[in-house]
């Protein structure tokens, strides 16, 4: 990349920190993020028995959760919980973007079929396309992607190959009136996708782009406490040849997968990387993509057998929660999307487009991380970092043991869910199962008396008693990588809690 590049890249983070920059340090500051809440003003519309509509672990926890309520087929209400999950992930989802130098943008989902009859896909989308008309009696679409709409952007305000790279993306909602969208927020007929799209002068800049955008998504999904597998898979409408989908391994994913099992042994982890090293990526890429990997639409079984070893061939099942693609100038050229290169001639861009599945990862991430008595969330997208459990409300040194804690949390820039209901200590514990805090802090008069607390791991079960002012600190303890701003707070004053002791 030239010093433009460069130049251009670190502007962007530069703006970036402005905009996501409060995101990037933390959840402390975004107005989405801190909300402890008390569940008695929390809208939280559990149900005790199980949905009859629901065919899978993840759509049946959803709905008797209360994050999400089916508005008609295929499309979704997402009540405060669930909202909260989206939120996390989106969050996640733009910070490792910004991280990769990409630019976020948000165009509109209501389209003019003008532009698609420029890269001849209105005609070729068929069915799936969502069409409708204006009062003029204008040809109108609901974006099932947006190749089109952000070509159109580039080729109006860039002309230059000095410009170039350039990665823009969105998160926002599409539409694809799938035949049968099933399974809840895992195949809708509307959902939110982040979509990225980059720009660049050769086939090589647009590989590199495509390693990028591979190496940012290993992170991404990592920190949703995720194991997303890049495999070889096809490209569908949205054409090109180099593509990969990201698949978590469920038994209930809709793709069939094949691979070497050493593959599950990779992990991305803390390395650093420098997103404009050309060779570093490739090297992340052929790292995560050497061994076999494919899903059913690329699979060939001699292949399979020839480069894997009896002991490590594994098939199964996986959700589809990411796919990248480069299909260079299929959109420039006939859209007339061009930059003068360096000899002063017109060249059309080389380019690729990249989805995150956002809302389906929610359900992703429940197929992957639940028992038989709800969800189990990752630190990393939990709605609610720990829940207190007040085992007699209106207990004077309970309750106020609790509102030390609620405060206690508060400050440290994570969020508690406060269960400040009268109501039995087992319906209490049931709902923190269900909604899957990772995290429980139970108090009661009887561990107050020798000035301890509970504090038990919705993962493992495992509970400890100990001072109130040590569970806060073990809480800043787990959240710290999640949250690195919680380290520069100050640990908790003993005799913040001396008051009811
Ligand atoms: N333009 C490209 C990349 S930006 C694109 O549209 N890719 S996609 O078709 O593969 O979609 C990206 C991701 O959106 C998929 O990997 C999947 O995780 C998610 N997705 C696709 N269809 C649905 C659906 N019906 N319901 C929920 N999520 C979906």
């Amino acid at each position: 990349m030239g010093a433009k590049g460069r130049e251009n890249r670190a502007e962007i983070a530069r703006m970036a920190c402005l905009t996501f920059g409060k995101a990037i340090n933390g959840a402390k500051h975004t107005h989405h993020e801190v909300c402890p809440m008390r569940l008695s003003r929390y809208f939280l519309p559990v149900l005790k028995e199980n949905p009859s509509e629901a065919q899978i672990v993840s759509h049946r926890l959803m709905l008797r959760a209360g994050m999400i309520k089916q508005a008609t087929a295929g499309i979704y209400s997402w009540l405060p919980l669930g909202f909260k999950v989206l939120r996390r992930i989106e969050n996640i989802v733009h910070e490792e973007q910004i991280r990769a130098g990409h630019n976020p943008i948000l165009m509109p989902v209501l389209q003019s079929a003008d532009l698609w009859r420029e890269s001849g896909r209105y005609d070729d989308y068929g069915k799936e396309m969502l069409r409708m008309q204006d009062r003029h009696g204008r040809d109108m679409l609901y974006t099932p992607t947006a190749e089109e709409l952000v070509t159109d952007i580039f080729r109006a305000h860039v002309g230059s190959y000095k410009d170039l790279p350039m990665t823009l993306y969105q998160i926002q909602w599409k539409f694809r009136d799938e035949v049968r969208p099933r399974f809840g927020v895992m195949r809708g007929r509307e959902f939110l996708m982040k979509d990225g799209y980059n720009f660049d002068l050769t086939k090589e800049d647009a590989m590199h782009a495509y390693n990028r955008h591979l190496v940012s998504y290993l992170r991404t999904y990592e920190r949703m406490g995720l194991q997303a597998i890049p495999m070889r898979a096809e490209s569908g409408p949205i054409g090109g040849d180099d593509t990969h989908e990201f698949l978590v391994l469920a038994e209930t994913g809709e793709s069939g997968v094949f691979y070497d099992s050493e593959i599950t042994e990779l992990k991305f982890g803390e390395r650093e990387i420098d997103y404009d090293n050309v060779d570093q990526c490739q090297s992340v890429l052929e790292e995560f993509t050497s061994r076999y990997a494919r899903t059913d639409d690329t699979h060939e079984e001699k292949v399979f057998h020839e480069r894997v070893p009896e002991e490590r061939r594994r098939e199964g099942r996986g959700i589809e929660v990411g796919q990248i693609f480069y299909f260079g100038t299929k959109y420039s050229e006939p859209m007339g999307a061009t930059v003068q290169g360096p000899d002063g001639k017109p060249v059309p861009v080389h380019m690729g487009s990249h989805g995150i599945g956002v809302s389906r990862l929610v359900g992703a991430i429940i197929e992957a991380s639940h028992d038989d008595k709800g969800i189990i969330w990752p630190e990393g997208v939990t709605p609610f970092h720990v829940g207190i459990v007040n085992l007699k409300q209106g207990d004077e040194k309970a309750d106020a043991a609790c509102e030390a804690l609620y405060k206690a949390v508060g400050a440290l820039g994570l969020e508690p869910l406060y269960d400040d209901r009268d109501e039995r200590a087992g319906g209490k514990f049931a709902t923190m199962d269900l909604i899957g805090l990772p995290w429980r802090i139970t108090v009661g008069p009887r561990g107050l008396k020798n000035g301890v607390v509970e504090l038990t791991s919705r993962r493992t079960g495992e509970s400890e008693e100990l001072p109130p002012e040590q569970a806060v600190a073990k809480l800043a303890e787990i959240y710290g990588p999640h949250h690195p701003h919680l380290s520069q707070v100050e640990p908790m004053a003993k005799n913040a809690f001396h008051t009811w002791m």
